[in-house]
């Protein structure tokens, strides 16, 4: 019965008439008295008024003007960049040429994720991207398998600093579950990649400018394609790129901890080309025969990245949608990413810069990376 008035810091109530403990708490008497000799404790008339409840706080907002940080769609530079201020997020830039199979790998990774693959390493925690996971998502799963249709939008973008290319997962380690690390991922159309390779101007630096805030770089290429003609073009357009990152190494405040290279639709080659490698073998080019002659040029280019970067490099197979989800699994989705997980996730207080910036960086670069 005790327990059953609350809190006495709150003002007295009693509806009946004959009862002056609300009106004279110290001298009152309660109209019960003879049944509760300690009303303040078990008189059911007596009550704690509670307080009237505050104005809902989306009025002040509304005052405000102010907006809340995330809409669920992919972000923007400066929501990210807002994001930064909060947390030491790990960044994974994706690049590849047109149709690589960007998109279509961080689909089917958050599928797997879901289905839980990667439970053994990690917990999926939140997203402020959630909107655009699900439309992307979804749209794959309705795909039919036919080769004709694409599983995902081609990714459409005006080339412009405000694009919102940035994808978040928020991810509790399962060795560390008092952690929760925020990872982001870049979806850029192809061409983006592209022009960044092959031209440089102001423009171009600034679209591109969170590359030198990337802890990590996965690097698409369509297997098939790495095959054909035009294997040459794709491999001189992500060395195009690597050699500029190599000129920006100097502006760079953290290290490029990891490049993966993936390469994608290997369904349609496994037949001419063998099972891939097992992973301790996988840096042997040899073993993914007329691959990885293809390859060579760009793991030498890497060759200089792991020098003068410190970044570990790792070659995988990639599988994302070998067919309608009924009738074939992904395969080697969730590896890329654990191996690019392995380099950067490292306790954010043992990362420090390794030069003060330079005085004309960019605002962007300077966020946190503690
Ligand atoms: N056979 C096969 N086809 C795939 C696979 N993954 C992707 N594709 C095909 O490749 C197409 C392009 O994939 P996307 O992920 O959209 O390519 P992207 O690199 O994001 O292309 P952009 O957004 O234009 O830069 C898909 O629509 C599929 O038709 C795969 O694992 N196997
Ligand atoms: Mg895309």
């Amino acid at each position: 019965m005790t327990e059953s008035l609350p809190s006495p810091l709150k003002p007295l109530a009693c509806n009946n008439p004959d009862c002056t403990l609300p009106t004279r708490p110290k001298d009152g008497r309660c109209a019960l008295a003879q049944l509760h000799p300690e009303p303040l404790l078990t008189c059911p008339d007596l009550k704690r008024q509670e307080p009237a409840p505050e104005p809902r706080s989306t009025v002040a907002v509304a005052e405000t003007g102010r907006e809340v940080a995330w809409t669920g769609r992919p972000l923007g530079l400066d929501q990210f960049g807002g994001m930064l201020g909060a947390s030491p997020a790990r960044l994974i830039g994706i690049f590849g040429h047109h149709d690589a199979g960007k998109t279509t790998w961080v689909a089917s990774l958050f599928l797997q994720m879901a289905n839980g693959a990667l439970a053994q390493h990690y917990r999926f925690a939140s997203s402020r991207t959630l909107l655009a996971w699900h439309e992307m998502t979804q749209r794959a799963l309705e795909w039919n398998g036919s080769p004709q249709a694409n599983v995902v939008p081609h990714t459409v973008y005006e080339y412009s600093k405000e694009a919102e290319i940035f994808l978040h997962l928020g991810l509790v380690p399962v060795r560390h579950p008092d952690r929760c690390i925020d990872v982001v991922l870049t979806d850029i159309p192809g061409e983006w990649g592209e022009r960044w390779a092959t031209l440089d101007n102001e423009v171009h630096q600034e679209r591109l400018a969170y590359l030198d805030r990337c802890d990590a770089f996965a690097l698409v290429l369509d297997a098939q394609k790495l095959r054909s003609s035009e294997g040459g073009v794709v491999v001189s357009q992500l060395r195009g790129l690597l050699r500029r990152l190599l000129m920006r190494a100097r502006d760079r405040r953290y290290p490029c901890r990891a490049v993966a290279i993936l390469l994608s639709k290997y369904d349609l080659v496994l037949k001419d080309v063998g099972t891939p490698p097992a992973p301790e073998d996988a840096l042997d080019l040899a073993s993914w025969g007329d691959l990885g002659v293809a390859l060579r040029p760009l793991v030498v280019a890497l060759e200089q990245v792991r020098e003068h970067l410190g970044a570990t490099i790792g070659i995988f197979a990639l599988s994302a949608f070998p067919g309608a989800l009924d009738t074939g699994q992904p395969v080697g989705v969730v590896e890329p990413f654990l191996f690019l997980m392995a380099q950067t996730d490292v306790r954010a207080s043992l990362i420090w810069p390794s030069s003060d910036p330079p005085s004309d960086a960019h605002p962007f670069l300077l966020m946190g990376r503690g």
